[in-house]
Order: C-alpha cells, then sequence, then structure tokens
C-alpha cells in the first residue's frame, strides 16, 4: 500500500503519458491539479479528485511543483510563456521530448523568469509508469531533483545525470537512436525472409536469441573505443565486416537495403581511409563529434 502524500503538484499536458502520471500521483494520495489545451482530457481525472482549471494561469500557481508532459519544445513555450511571470519561485520539470540544445534553452528561459528547472527524460511507455520496468532520466537543477525526488519516485526509477539541462534528453536519444536503427535492421532482414514467404513473427522468433545474444558485444565494442586503439588483437575487421554480400543478396531478392547498405557505407569510409584491417568499432570515427568544433552547451543554446 503507498502512503498517502499531500505534497502538491500540477501536471501540464493530459496526453497518454501526462495522463499516467497524474494517475499514478492521484493514486499515491497527491494532491494534483491538471490542465491541458483540450479540457475534455480532463474530464476523468476530475472525477477521480484532480483539480481541473480551465486556465493555465491557476494551475501553474496551484502548487511550488509543476510538471510539464507536453508535445514538444514548441508546446512547452504555448502553453508556458504566457505565464511564466507568476512561475517566479516554482519549479518546473519538463518531462517533454527535446534536443539537449532545446532542454538547455527552457532551462536558461526558465532561469531567467526566477523558475528552477529540471528536465527530464521518460525512459518507459505509459502502462509502464508507476512499475518497476520504469525509468526516467533527469539533468537540470539538482535542488529540484532533491526536493521533488519523492513525486518523481511515484513514477519510475530516477536517475540524475548532472546540471546540464541537455545530458537527460542526450542520453534519451541516444538510446532511442540505438533502439530504432536496431529495429530497422530486425524489419529489414524480416523483408529479406518475407522475399520467399517467411513471415515477419517467424522470422522474430529466430532473431530475437541471436539479437539479444549480440547485444553483450556493446560493452567489447565500448571498450575498445574508450581505449583508443583499434589494433588491439582478437577483433573483428572491417575488412572481415564488409557487408556487400548482404547488400547484393538483399537487392537479388527485391529488398530495398537501406539499413545494411547505410552499414556498409560506414565501414568503406573507413576501410578507403586505409583502416581495414582494423576493428569494426572503428566506424564510431567516421561518426563521433569533432569535440574542437563542437559548441559548448551554453553557446549552443544560443
Ligand atoms: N507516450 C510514450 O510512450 C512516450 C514515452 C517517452 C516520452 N514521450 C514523450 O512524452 C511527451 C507526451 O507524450 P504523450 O504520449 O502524452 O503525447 P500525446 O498523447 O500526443 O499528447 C500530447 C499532449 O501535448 C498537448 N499539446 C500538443 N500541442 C500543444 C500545444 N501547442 N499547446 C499545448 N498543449 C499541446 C496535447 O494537448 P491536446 O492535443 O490534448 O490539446 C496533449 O496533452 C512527448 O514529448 C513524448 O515524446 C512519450
Amino acid at each position: 500500500m503507498t502512503t498517502p502524500d499531500a505534497t502538491g503538484v500540477t501536471v501540464l499536458g493530459l496526453g497518454a503519458m501526462g495522463s499516467a502520471l497524474a494517475a499514478t500521483l492521484l493514486d499515491a494520495g497527491h494532491a494534483t491539479t491538471v490542465w491541458n489545451r483540450t479540457p475534455a482530457r480532463a474530464t476523468d481525472l476530475a472525477a477521480r479528485g484532480a483539480a481541473a482549471p480551465s486556465d493555465v494561469a491557476d494551475a501553474v500557481t496551484a502548487h511550488p511543483l509543476v510538471i510539464a508532459c507536453l508535445l514538444d519544445h514548441a508546446s512547452v513555450h504555448e502553453t508556458l510563456d504566457p505565464v511564466i511571470g507568476t512561475m517566479r519561485g516554482t519549479a518546473l520539470v519538463n518531462l517533454t521530448t527535446t534536443t539537449p540544445n532545446e532542454a538547455r534553452e527552457l532551462a536558461a528561459w526558465a532561469e531567467r523568469n526566477g523558475v528552477a528547472y529540471l528536465d527530464g527524460a521518460i525512459m518507459a511507455t505509459p502502462p509502464m509508469i508507476g512499475t518497476a520496468e520504469a525509468s526516467i532520466l533527469y539533468s537540470g537543477s539538482a535542488d529540484v531533483f532533491a526536493t521533488a525526488r519523492a513525486v518523481l519516485d511515484r513514477w519510475a526509477t530516477s536517475t540524475y545525470d548532472g546540471a546540464d539541462s541537455g545530458l537527460a534528453s542526450l542520453y534519451d536519444l541516444a538510446m532511442l537512436s540505438g533502439m530504432y536503427t536496431m529495429f530497422a535492421g530486425f524489419l529489414h532482414g524480416a523483408a529479406m525472409v518475407g522475399s520467399v514467404g517467411v513471415t515477419a513473427t517467424e522470422f522474430a522468433a529466430r532473431a530475437t536469441p541471436f539479437l539479444s545474444a549480440m547485444t553483450a558485444g556493446f560493452a567489447h565494442d565500448a571498450a575498445v573505443v574508450d581505449g583508443g586503439d583499434y589494433t588491439v588483437p582478437g577483433q573483428q575487421s572491417l575488412d572481415f565486416s564488409d557487408l556487400s554480400h548482404i547488400v547484393r543478396a538483399s537487392r537479388e531478392q527485391g529488398v530495398d537495403p537501406a539499413p545494411v547498405a547505410a552499414v556498409q557505407e560506414l565501414i568503406a569510409r573507413q576501410i578507403a581511409a586505409g583502416h581495414g584491417a582494423e576493428a569494426f568499432a572503428r566506424i564510431y570515427e567516421s561518426l563521433r563529434a569533432d569535440r574542437s568544433t563542437t559548441p559548448e552547451p551554453a553557446e549552443a543554446a544560443r
């Protein structure tokens, strides 16, 4: 049984995720105020005990802790620009997905208006909120993270990644980049075997244990990248990793090779630069930012 908690919280944005966040707070006994651009979305939560003012100004001044879970960066400004002047002294936890620089811009804007800012990146789907599987990354104000911790922990395992407001988003989008390219690779494989009538379901059953086992290689490649020596013995070389036969096979089956062709292009670039005998992990060198020309976070946010 959860302990009832009197800490008041305002939740702005009652889409699938905002509604799940607000419902979890209500279940835990928090005094919860909700607001949504389309008011009808607040009806169910109001019936469960949430206060649901129609005016966003009333919502943001109801409690010292305001959570935003809106569509995107622009919708945060659209919602809060007209009322940010009334929020001085409050804490804003923004769980809306943004780019790192958008998060930094919001942090600077909030700070200029006397609002402490914590950015959050939700690594969960709405039904996972309040379960042990959910994780939310935070960065920005350490004070807000500490003060709001009891509330944040209602939703998920909370991880604080430091004072740079863009970091939570950067981790989030980096992990999603890995996830989407992996799924694209899986679907490309499904299309390959689909060309001879194998169903995607059958392919998933075959591919899942293989691809799951392969993820153990992340730590191995990471050690090579961090060590900075792509010539260490025992690595699969770029020459050995040449994927042109997979690209060719894909075309032979009438399947667009786009996902695997993109990887092949990264391999080819490193081979052309004379690194064919070095480790596959060297494709990292084609991808990584040039730290000498990457703007500092504060500069990039302007
Ligand atoms: N749902 C998920 O699985 C993912 C998990 C990872 C994190 N995301 C991010 O969470 C943000 C909200 O996602 P959501 O699933 O709740 O999204 P929707 O159901 O589409 O609801 C969007 C809400 O945003 C409101 N909204 C949109 N534009 C504006 C605007 N210009 N001004 C004010 N509010 C706006 C919308 O209101 P309405 O359309 O009902 O009036 C919804 O409340 C998101 O960043 C995900 O990337 C969720």
